[in-house]
């Protein structure tokens, strides 16, 4: 089997499909592609849309972490990332979705709005990537790159702090489906590959690790995915946090 995955350095769903390929034990080559340029270059490569992660499987398209997750289950479906009980598998895949639809967004707004306010912890992000050129150059071009991908991502001021507001609901969501035992099980499935990153992500901004780690979803996510690339010192104004410190964490 040929396998290759175009992701972004730091992307959440990226690190979703490296971790689940792993845990199918799939061997696979990695692309990392330029925020914005990957748009380009992954409808350019024929994909149906312009959103890593993408993978191309003995020359099959097939793209967005949620696909991924079905296509390995499909191609091998041991060790397993869905439950075979029709009950749990459906709320696994609710779970899955919540992480995809409701939780990765807010986390990347978050992140390019800190990084368009400080360019430095760019370096660390890259750590560890291929990106064809060193990584001081891309570091050093990169301003008007991140310019857009605030922009596309709508990371503005205003949607941030909303974000920020919201984001001790969408914790305590995945401390419930952990206490629901949905996620963090014995096994991971697919809904921990796919929220684990998120959190975990959220963790690389130092102004809310410490809010995170203590809590199920902060210890769900270093189990998942223990090392990552990325450090944001602390970026964000006291006042966006308040909500954030006063929402009250489970145990
Ligand atoms: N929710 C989808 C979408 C993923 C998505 O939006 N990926 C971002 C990176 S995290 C992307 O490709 N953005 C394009 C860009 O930044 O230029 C998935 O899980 O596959």
């Amino acid at each position: 089997m040929k396998v290759r995955l175009y992701t972004i350095p730091g992307s959440h769903p990226g690190v979703a499909a490296q971790l689940m390929l792993k845990r199918k034990g799939i061997e696979f080559k990695r692309t990392d592609l330029f925020p914005v340029i990957s748009k380009l270059v992954v409808r350019g490569l024929g994909f149906p849309r312009q959103t890593v992660p993408a993978m191309k499987i003995d020359g099959r398209k097939v793209q967005g972490s949620r696909e991924i997750a079905r296509e390995l289950e499909r191609l091998r479906p041991e060790p397993a990332l869905f439950p075979t009980d029709p009950e749990l598998r459906a709320a696994v895949e609710e779970a899955e979705r919540f992480g995809d639809e409701e939780l990765q967004h807010p986390v990347r707004q978050l992140i390019w709005w800190s990084l368009k306010k400080d360019k430095a912890p760019l370096r660390s992000f890259s750590e560890g990537a291929r990106l064809g050129i060193p990584i001081g150059l891309a570091v050093r071009t990169a301003a008007p790159i991140v310019a857009l991908s605030a922009h596309f991502n709508e990371a503005s001021d205003e949607n941030v702090r909303a974000d920020l507001a919201k984001l001790g609901g969408l914790l305590q969501r995945v401390d419930d489906l952990i206490a629901a035992g949905t996620i963090d099980g014995e096994e991971l499935n697919a809904a921990d590959f796919q929220i684990a990153p998120s959190i975990r992500l959220a963790m690389t901004m130092q102004d809310l690790r410490p809010l995170i780690e203590a809590r199920p979803a902060g210890r769900l996510a270093m189990r998942v995915q223990p090392e990552i690339a990325g450090e944001i010192p602390p970026i964000l104004p006291p006042a966006w946090l308040q909500p954030l410190r006063s929402a009250p964490a489970a145990a």
